[in-house]
């Protein structure tokens, strides 16, 4: 096998998946890269990169040199940071994907993940387990541009066989890194709250529902799809998975009982309409029948290990 290339690997998804894939695969065989040059410390255990994903001959570069037989493109502008400026979210968000589905075509890359997001559900899609192939509008162009990525990846497994393969990843949440610019991110900053003591002010109303994800148990579904045998890979846009269902007022439970000063008051913004849009729970029953996924965490679970685990991170 060759190297695995993860493309944005200091955001809140690659920091974590980076170095399970290095444990798993050994330092040597990963390539970290994001086009920051501040999260270079994360990766003192690999090699990294400088990248900018939309120069394509940068990104040719170290596939040549480093000879890398896998991808993992994680780099993409979310939600509400997409909002402020939807034409550099279209460009990073398109641009990128496209280069990365050109290299591994031009290439013969084995094997590419690209991480999709509940955000192409719209306000017409069924919003209570949301079916795999449920009607679709997305109104954020964070979602369109996902949509359309779906769709390309399909395109480039149907026309050239570039073994791509997708999760539509619902809010995740973990200790060990911040998520950015996302509709869900109130999930993670609750309990950075809570940690230091300060009220939590809540962009989002107290029973907006939606569906989130322990960290672990999103990283286990991507190992998992990766792993799949490639017959076993029935849907080539993008797999719904699911794992938790719940509002900013049932998370709040379960963190008080841990910290029972701690307080919260909600103040919605902007990211409530984004959030209104997307489903509250969502159908996982074909990630379940193609590759076994299951997850492992509830709420009261997740609560308890990343209260175990935040102060050892951040404190
Ligand atoms: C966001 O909130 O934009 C992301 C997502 C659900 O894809 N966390």
């Amino acid at each position: 096998m060759g190297k695995i290339l993860v493309i944005g690997a200091g955001g809140q998804l690659g920091t974590e998946l980076t170095k399970v894939l290095a444990d798993r695969y050994g330092n040597e065989a990963i390539i970290a890269t994001d086009f920051q040059e501040a999260v270079r410390p994360k990766f003192n255990y690999c090699s990294f990169y400088i990248l900018n994903v939309l120069n394509k001959t940068e990104l040719e570069a170290i596939i040549k040199t480093e000879g890398v037989s896998q991808i993992y493109h994680l780099a993409a502008i979310l939600s509400a940071a997409g909002e402020k400026n939807p034409l550099q979210a279209w460009d990073l968000n398109m641009g990128g994907l496209l280069n990365v589905l050109e290299v591994s075509r031009e290439y013969k890359i084995e094997k590419v993940f690209w991480p999709s997001s509940i955000a192409v559900f719209g306000p017409h899609s069924e919003k209570d387990q949301t079916p795999q192939n449920a009607f679709k509008d997305p109104n954020t162009i964070y979602g369109i541009s996902k949509l359309a990525g779906e769709h390309w990846c399909e395109y480039y497994f149907n026309k050239y066989g570039v073994d791509v393969r997708s999760i539509r990843y619902p809010g995740l949440i973990g200790y060990k890194s911040m998520p950015g610019g996302g509709t869900t991110d109130y999930a993670v900053d609750i309990y950075h709250k809570a940690l230091k003591g300060e009220k939590f002010s809540c962009f989002l109303n107290e029973h907006t529902y939606l569906p989130m994800m322990y960290m672990d148990d999103a990283i286990n579904a991507t190992l998992q799809l990766m792993d799949a045998p490639k017959e076993k890979i029935t849907i080539r846009t993008s797999y719904n998975i699911s794992g938790l269902s719940f509002s900013p007022a049932e998370i709040y439970q379960s963190i008080v009982k841990h910290y029972p000063n701690f307080e919260i008051k909600y103040q919605s913004d902007f990211r409530q309409a984004i959030a209104d849009s997307w489903p509250n729970s969502i159908d996982d029953s074909a990630a379940k029948a193609d590759w076994a996924w299951h997850p492992k965490f509830d709420l009261e679970a997740m609560t308890s290990a990343i209260i175990t685990n935040l102060p050892k991170y951040f404190n």
